[in-house]
């Protein structure tokens, strides 16, 4: 029975007129944001039953004002981001290297905060678009927050910070029509790219699979600039951060990214928080690449320009310890919102480098949380706030949340203790370098090789790698409908590697075109670097990944029980498809809950697919679009894909072989050994030519 509103005596009722559930005696009460309990939250205010609304009604008031002050300003770059907690341990004492405090002890779990992000759309945009992803971890040390700030791709577009507002405007929406959304295929961003020649080097990652990653799971990061890293006695090396992934760096084809953008514009971080859920729990290894400035100078780059990386057959990398995201947020908004990472937040043991874009980043990040956040005191927040001990004499401001005591706001004092104090000891030094010069505005002539490195990376990648990128440029460039452009885009290309500018030219229909463009310096040829390619490196694994299985009411119960026990045993996900997302009937009578049903998950969300209907289900599937283009489309997307023999007319409608390649598998009478062995190797490159011609 409905409770009797107690001030005037009548029935709550809610939206729907139907009589509302209040609280029970010992239940939590509704209150508004002074705690006074609301006993209706349905009904405003009014004269009379059918009368106007009464501007007293503070209660509504309060409610409707919060709601339409819920909105902050989102990140001006970096905007759609997702995270997780975790921790970081050491695998040994890296003391020779630095004195970090979370970098000494093997026992020592730091926790940290983690967020993933695109940089240019907006936080509503969608998961999949080209882009470099962002890579922040907070380590809540001992000895204060320290903030690595990075990407997936190890370089970056300019090389200097003051460049950065008009490499961002370049790439946002344009500013008259307000589009493209989350996209670099446009004229501004070429225009501002072809215009400066440092970027080619990032131009040739952006073009890359890197740029579509499979999950944030399966991507790498990169800390970018030289840092420094100091010791206890005092001996500083210079240094380069990589996080690699434990399941391998993997990453989507084109068009699947394109239509994941549709089915699932969440894909990224649904697929990190399901991962979580399951305690499936990512893991990352931090390594550096440690060396010393008489080695840097051998160098034929400058380690100061960050559009530079050390190839690790000049300087290998250090492992230091690993990063385990194994608890969800509570709150999206509270904690993946709110937190400010700051390059500037580093601990004794960590230092800077010269890096113009590094130096331009130390003052850009506090600036923006200001703006951001609203508030000098956003390291009150919770995900922001220090796990160790923190106190000084900054007072006052927006939202402060703390209530100093004491009498005294000021440093030195002899009241009130003097309390606190600085450590001259253990206290944040700056590495003494030694620095001079005359006061210029002027490029480093050692940061003139735009060309060389790029042609590096281009000729580290294998076929399929050195495919995409031409595909990546002949689509992006084709969005672009500037010719001098687009002849002045070719005229790059041509100086990383004529190959390359001979095949965009082709896919753009611009054979021969291309404007000349004099390098600077002369262009290197250097030797191939494997850790550049991702799928040399690729281990053949499950691990992580989601197969899809398309059943029917009375699908094989054998297969279905071998299929779960494959996927358990290699470390995959299983997720079960079928035409309606209601219970159906295994041919045993098993009743199973489909995860999706046919239409709103198409194969292009797994990694690997089995199609195995019912024999008497068979025709009636065969007639539906949706699982023809299931086949067809993991076919174009060279995935390992399993049937049973009541499969085979669907394949013919398909127009995909039984016997196209090794990657299309029979998986009749539970025989699933070939198939995992397949669906190990990820993709079948040696389809895409056939599928997918330039
Ligand atoms: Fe930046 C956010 C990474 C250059 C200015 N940046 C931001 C984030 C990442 C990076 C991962 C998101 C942080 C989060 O998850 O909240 N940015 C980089 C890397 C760069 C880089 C790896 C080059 C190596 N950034 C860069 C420059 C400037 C900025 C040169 C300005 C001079 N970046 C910002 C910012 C943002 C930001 C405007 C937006 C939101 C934020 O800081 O917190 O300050």
């Amino acid at each position: 029975m409905a409770k009797q509103n107690q001030s005037s005596g009548k029935t709550n009722v809610g939206h729907g007129g139907e009589p509302h559930q209040t609280v029970s005696a010992d239940g939590v009460r509704l209150t508004t944001n002074q705690g006074l309990v609301i006993a209706d939250d349905q009904n405003t205010l009014t004269v009379g039953e059918r009368g106007p609304q009464l501007l007293e009604d503070h209660i509504m008031r309060e409610k409707i004002t919060h709601f339409d002050h819920e909105r902050i300003p989102e990140r001006v770059v970096h905007a759609r981001g997702y995270a997780a907690h975790g921790y970081f341990q050491a695998y040994k004492s890296h003391a020779s290297l630095t004195k970090a405090g979370f970098l000494q002890d093997p026992s020592v779990q730091t926790p940290v905060f983690c967020r993933f992000s695109t940089v240019a759309g907006r936080a509503g945009s969608f998961d999949t678009a080209r882009d470099v992803r962002g890579f922040s971890v907070k380590f809540y040390t001992d000895q204060g927050n320290y903030d690595l700030v990075g990407n997936n791709i190890p370089v970056f577009f300019i090389q200097d910070a003051i460049k950065f507002p008009d490499l961002v405007h370049s790439v946002k929406p344009e500013p008259d029509r307000d589009f493209p959304q989350a996209q670099s295929a446009h004229n501004t961003f070429w225009d501002f790219v072809s215009l400066n020649s440092e970027s080619m080097h990032m131009l040739m990652w952006i073009m890359s699979d890197r740029a579509i990653p499979r999950s944030f799971r399966m991507m790498e990061g990169f800390g970018v600039h030289t840092f420094r890293m100091i010791n206890k006695k005092g001996e500083s090396k210079f240094v380069k951060f990589h996080w690699r992934p434990k399941l391998g760096t993997f990453s989507l084809i084109w068009d699947e990214a394109v239509k994941i953008g549709g089915a699932d514009p969440d894909f990224h971080r649904r697929d990190l928080w399901n991962a979580i859920e399951a305690k499936d729990f990512p893991e990352w290894e931090l390594s550096v690449q440690a060396f010393s400035e008489a080695q840097a100078a051998e160098f034929d780059f400058d380690v100061l320009d960050p559009t530079k990386l050390i190839p690790e057959e000049l300087v290998p990398l250090t492992p230091l310890g690993k990063m385990v995201l194994n608890r969800n947020v509570d709150n999206f908004f509270a904690e993946t919102e709110q937190v400010a990472f700051c390059p500037s937040h580093v601990v004794p043991g960590i230092d800077f480098s010269n890096d113009p874009l590094l130096q331009g980043r130390l003052f850009s990040y506090l600036d923006t949380q200001l703006s951001r956040l609203g508030s000098p005191n956003f390291h009150q927040i919770p995900v922001n706030k220090p796990k160790c001990p923190f106190a000084n004499f900054q007072r006052d401001g927006h939202m402060q949340t703390e209530v100093p005591t004491g009498r005294v706001a000021n440093e030195p004092n002899s009241l009130d203790d003097g309390q606190p104090r600085e450590d001259p000891k253990n206290g944040f030094t700056s590495f003494a370098a030694e620095e001079s010069g005359k006061k210029l505005r002027i490029r480093p002539e050692s940061f003139a090789d735009y060309y060389t490195q790029a042609r590096l990376f281009w000729k580290s990648m294998t076929e399929p790698e050195q495919r995409h990128i031409v595909g990546g440029f002949a689509f992006e460039l084709g969005k672009c409908d500037e010719i001098k452009i687009r002849t002045r885009m070719l005229g790059h290309l041509k100086n990383v590697d004529k190959k390359l500018a001979e095949q965009v030219a082709t896919a753009l229909g611009m054979k021969g075109q291309g404007d000349a463009i004099k390098p600077r310096v002369p262009v290197g040829d250097p030797e191939p670097s494997k850790p550049l390619s991702q799928y040399t490196a690729a281990p053949k694994s499950l691990l992580g990944k989601k197969i899809g299985l398309l059943i029917t009411t009375g699908a094989d119960d054998n297969l279905l029980k071998e299929i779960r026990e494959a996927a358990h045993a290699e470390g995959a996900m299983l997720s079960i498809v079928a035409p309606t997302v209601g219970e159906i009937e295994t041919s045993k009578g098993e009743k199973v809950t489909p995860e999706h049903f046919l239409a709103g998950a198409p194969s292009v969300l797994f990694d690997c697919i089995i199609v195995a209907p019912a024999k008497e289900k068979a025709d009636s599937l065969a007639q539906q679009a949706d699982a023809v283009d299931w086949i067809r489309n993991a076919f174009a997307h060279l995935k390992v894909i399993g049937y049973t023999e009541a499969a085979t007319e669907l394949f013919i409608k398909a127009s995909v072989a039984l016997d196209a390649d090794d990657g299309i598998v029979d998986v009749s009478d539970a025989k699933l050994d070939k198939f995992i062995e397949q669906a190990k190797q990820y993709r079948v490159w040696d389809r895409e030519p056939k599928v997918r011609s330039m």
